[in-house]
């Protein structure tokens, strides 16, 4: 929360209400300025004249401006910090009047009849002028002379005839400035400079817009823009980080924009003011953020069941309808209990229908977030890159109304009926640095919105505009459910939509048949040969049943052409997502879960869960729960445990929690609050991190007991070696989990580390900046460095170049895992997060760099090196994993194959494991020729038993015979255990030195 006292005092209420005034008749002598101050006394005592004691004389109010009045004036003037000339209908200064106010702090000039050009030059030289009231006069613009009072704090220039507000720009150090009552049309872009504003008062004027220089004001607390000609309030307004009231009453104001709120780091507003405006849609996201909200005479008909939800919450909020046109609640509702009542009661006995998480995908800037939020204020708004841009994934809400045919309960004829459709719009940020950590989110059975720029589209983009995502697509899913969207059609013309839309369609198709003929290509090969293996076999199905695809491929390849800007295409767009959530077959029952099918009945206990637990996810300083503690709860409330696999399926497909029901470990948690687990995953991977995370930003760090050095030294290794300090991340997340739950940061650790797998534990040598690959820590209290891979761009290290290469004679085994067409992001990313476990593979990580590692085996004399090379092109890539000899005396002990096998297995077996999650992906597995190192033999792991029983195969490309136990690993019977393993090394190793001594008479004399 970020509230403060209570808000300054404006220089007229200052002025007025605190001076207490006593005129002093002319005839009393020396009657020539009145109201005297003195330093030292106690009370500004007007009575009092001038003595010869040691008081001086600090403030003057004077009455009259002739000769001798500033004669007086003059003689006094050097200790003078306050002067009031109110009120005496001057149409000009005098120059010599200030000409020796050298203290002057605080000059009133109000309710005169100065105008341009009637401030002396002089008053250039009022250095220390911090208060200046120019109150009702008759100025018509700023008045020059104040452009060098460099100490201004607080101005009033209210009551004036002003236009414009061009020459405050230099007054930098201005804290308070009213501008009420004037003719300005604008006033933001003229005072978006004065970066310590904190107060603005400009109501009754005819300012028409805020515009987007509002963001820079960031100490701006208190504004009052009431009684102008706004017609939108923009959400920077309300995302101002120092607001506390806002009046924007008496305006023209139509609606309210919607925006993201995040719990987290919510920011309280003590009082929005928005009455007697023309607001239609009830802005009940604002009931989020501010604590007294008043909306009374508006035209607002309905209030948002759900928003009213956190008035239920917090019965210190308060908000104001009086004078709206409403029918829910109906009108002679009245007061917020009453209201709240009725809504809670409605609430209990309105049905509530199935809706669906939409994902709203494309590349950056490609108009994601205009669109969404087109979408939900049903009005054209262009995203200005608000609350710094897109970074992680942001959600949404937006509910449309759908006319459907149904059954009626009563009659059993079929009737139409409206439904509300409520969507969950996730809004992906589409920069590529992004695409691994969101793809963990990118799933079926949801409906993807795919943007791309169709005024910069070329036929020669497709791939890079829209292309690409599609394989992003199906190759974690093997389906797709997308709406083509074109954005920015606005700049372009009927023809030019027409020719892109057209281009678009023949390259979907195009697309489609690439797609298929990779495929059916390699089908081919298969059945043309004259035996096909189990291999083989295997091989042939999993191309087939990547082709089965082709029924799931439900893109809408017309293209809807929208235009964010003017707000075309929207209906056109709704009413594709209609028909999606009314096509049953796009949402069929699945044989796992039970879910009610989109816009159907949802029971009644399920939305009593789905409740239950959004107040909770509101409470809980961590959102997630473990699986068995929640069902343990859920159950206990609500009874019905077989049912809770269904509902949380369906709180998960709806996008209310995140349930990752597949997935090992992930599986065990659900995450009940899934915009806290977006924010969380953008504060680690973030593409701007060199500029936006900042040791000065608040004191966050300071308080975690960060110098600036060591914030510094932390940040230059995320950046450069893509190694996260645990502190560092933690304070990272300070404002997520508060510094002091130490647990709850471990907690989370652990759930990033095995089941988000973003990275292992890594430990910093004593000074220098290289790590050494740690044995997997199993206690999270022991890490204290972790290396994130996505985040590791260094390149190869040049040692380790050269040691691979002293090792290219030796014994060697190796896979390649070739991807045609595309390769998921992160996949050899989270195949080195599982690398390094110990206790399954038993390596230490000798280096690891943007795009390979290489590691020696702790007991067997291997070294593996698993590299990562993109395709021709960059269309597709391939997965190299080598093991090769490292005995320290390779003639008499070489490392045989059938050892290397121990190692390269399991490896194998953590990558089927991981590429099952990858319903779509086209994989070739290989194994490369001793000899000449092409990938001339199939990689049979999975079906190994047919080569075990050859001796040897021939290269085809190079012509060799090549042993098999180099190609597949040894038969189940032959394989042994690690022990068995290195006795039998040991006594080859005795056999081979016997023989050896033999052979060599001087060893053997000795
Ligand atoms: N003229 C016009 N500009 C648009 C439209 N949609 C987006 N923009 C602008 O394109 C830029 C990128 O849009 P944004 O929604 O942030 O893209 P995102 O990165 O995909 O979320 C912004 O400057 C928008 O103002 C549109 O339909 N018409
Ligand atoms: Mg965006």
């Amino acid at each position: 929360m970020n509230r403060r006292k209570q808000p300054l005092q404006t220089a007229t209420h200052a002025t007025q209400k605190k001076s207490r005034r006593v005129k002093i008749s002319k005839t009393l002598a020396p009657p020539l300025m009145a109201h005297l101050g003195y330093q030292g006394a106690r009370h500004l005592h007007p009575q009092r004249l001038p003595t010869k004691s040691a008081e001086k004389t600090v403030s003057v109010r004077l009455l009259d401006l002739g000769n001798e009045t500033i004669e007086n004036l003059q003689k006094i003037a050097e200790t003078i910090k306050r002067l009031m000339v109110p009120g005496l209908r001057l149409k000009a200064i005098p120059e010599n009047l200030m000409d020796r106010l050298v203290l002057l702090e605080k000059l009133d000039l109000s309710n005169n009849q100065l105008s341009d050009g009637s401030l002396p030059e002089s008053m250039k030289r009022l250095e220390h002028l911090v208060e200046l009231n120019l109150n009702t006069n008759k100025f018509t613009k700023v008045p020059p002379a104040l452009k060098k009072l460099k100490s201004l704090s607080r101005l009033d220039l209210s009551e004036n005839s002003i236009d414009n507000l061009n020459g405050l720009e230099k007054l930098r150090r201005i804290q308070i400035l009213v501008v009420d009552n004037n003719k300005l049309t604008s006033v933001f872009k003229e005072v978006c400079h004065l970066k310590r504003l904190e107060i603005l008062r400009c109501r009754n004027n005819s300012i028409k817009d805020i515009g987007v220089e509002i963001r820079q004001m960031k100490q701006l607390r208190d504004l009052d823009i009431s009684n102008n000609k706004l017609s939108i309030l923009p959400t920077d307004v309300l995302l101002l980080p120092g607001l506390e009231t806002l009046n924007a009453s008496r305006n023209k104001i139509t609606k309210i924009p919607a925006f993201n709120i995040k719990l987290h780091n919510r920011h309280w507003v003590s009082e929005v003011d928005l009455s007697d405006n023309q607001i239609t849609v009830f802005p009940g996201h604002l009931l989020r953020m501010t604590e007294k909200l008043d909306l009374s005479s508006n035209q607002i008909k309905i209030l948002n069941m759900n928003a009213m939800k956190e008035l239920e919450r917090n019965p210190n909020q308060e908000l104001v309808v009086d004078d709206n046109p409403l029918v829910f609640p109906p009108a002679e509702i009245t007061g917020q209990n009453a209201i709240l009542a009725f809504i809670q009661e409605a609430r209990l006995n309105t049905p509530v229908y199935r809706g669906m998480k939409i994902l709203v995908i494309g590349s950056h800037k490609s108009g994601k977030s205009s669109l969404i939020q087109s979408m939900v204020d049903n009005q054209g708004r262009l995203a200005e890159d608000l609350n710094e841009s897109v970074a992680g994934i942001d959600l949404y809400d937006l509910i449309y109304d759908c006319e459907m045919k149904v059954k009626s309960e009563e009659t059993g004829k079929m009737v139409k009926e409206v439904r509300p459709l409520q969507l969950c719009l996730w809004d992906f940020c589409g920069h590529p640095y992004y695409e691994f950590p969101h793809y963990l989110f990118f799933e079926q059975p949801s409906v993807a919105l795919l943007t791309f720029n169709m005024k910069e589209f070329t036929p020669e983009k497709f791939n890079e505009m829209i292309g690409c995502w599609l394989d992003w697509m199906i190759a974690k899913t093997n389906s797709l459910k997308v709406v083509l969207v074109g954005t920015q059609c606005d700049k372009m013309s009927k023809e030019k939509i027409k020719e892109v839309k057209a281009e678009v369609k023949k390259q979907m198709t195009e697309f489609k048949n690439y797609h298929e003929s990779i495929l059916n290509e390699r089908i081919n090969d298969i059945s043309q040969k004259s035996e096909i293996s189990p291999t083989l076999t295997e091989r042939m199905f999993s191309y087939r049943k990547l082709l089965i695809f082709t029924d799931t491929f439900t893109v809408q390849s017309d293209v809807i052409a929208t235009s964010s800007a003017e707000f075309i295409g929207f209906e056109q767009l709704r009413k594709s997502i209609e028909l999606i959530a009314k096509d049953e077959n796009q949402f069929p029952p699945t044989p796992d879960y039970n879910l009610p099918l989109v816009l159907h009945k949802v029971k009644t206990f399920w939305v009593d869960v789905e409740n239950y637990l959004d107040e909770k996810s509101n409470s809980m300083v961590v959102p997630i729960m473990p699986w068995d503690e929640y069902v343990e709860e859920v159950t206990t409330k609500f009874g019905m445990k077989k049912q809770i696999k269904d509902i949380t399926q369906y709180l998960h497909v709806t996008g209310k929690v995140l349930w990752f029901s597949s997935a090992p470990v992930l599986s065990d948690y659900v995450f009940i609050r899934p915009a806290w687990l977006f924010e969380l995953l953008r504060n680690i991977y973030r593409h701007d991190f060199e500029e936006k995370v900042d040791f000065g930003i608040d004191d966050t760090y300071k308080q975690m007991g960060f110098s600036q050095t060591r914030f510094e030294r932390n940040k230059k290794e995320l950046l450069q070696h893509g190694v996260m300090d645990k502190d560092f991340l933690r304070a990272i997340l300070g404002y997520l989990i508060p510094p002091d739950m130490k647990e709850n940061f471990n907690f989370l650790l652990d759930i990033l580390l095995k089941g988000f797998k973003i990275g292992y534990p890594a430990a910093k040598k004593s000074k220098e900046m290289t790590y050494n690959f740690s044995p997997e820590i199993e206690n999270i209290e022991n890490v204290s460095k972790i290396l994130i891979p996505w985040l590791r761009k260094t390149a190869e290290p040049e040692e380790i170049i050269s040691l691979w290469e002293d090792r290219n004679d030796r014994e060697r085994v190796a896979a390649l895992l070739r991807f045609p067409k595309y390769i998921p992001p992160g996949l050899f990313e989270l195949l080195c997060v599982g690398a390094q476990k110990t206790e399954r593979h038993n390596l230490t990580f000798k280096a690891h760099w943007s795009n390979g590692i290489l590691a020696r085996h702790n007991k067997i004399d291997a070294i593996l090196m698993i590299s990562h090379e993109s395709g021709p092109k960059g269309r597709g890539a391939c997965l190299k994993y080598e093991l090769r000899g490292d005995s320290p005396d390779p003639v008499y002990y070489p490392t045989r194959p059938a050892a290397m096998w121990t190692i390269l297995l399991p490896l194998l077996q953590d990558f089927e494991e991981i590429i099952k999650s990858f319903k779509g992906v086209l994989v070739e597995r290989q194994m490369l020729c001793k000899f000449c190192r092409e990938p001339s033999f199939l990689g049979e792991w999975n079906t190994p038993k047919e080569t075990q029983n050859l001796p040897e195969k021939v290269c085809e490309a190079c012509g060799e015979k090549v042993d098999t136990d180099t190609l597949v690993q040894q038969r189940e019977e032959k394989r042994v255990d690690l022990n068995t393993l290195r006795a039998r090394i040991a006594a080859q190793a005795q056999e081979a030195a016997r023989r050896a001594r033999n052979s060599n008479p001087i060893d053997s004399d000795t």
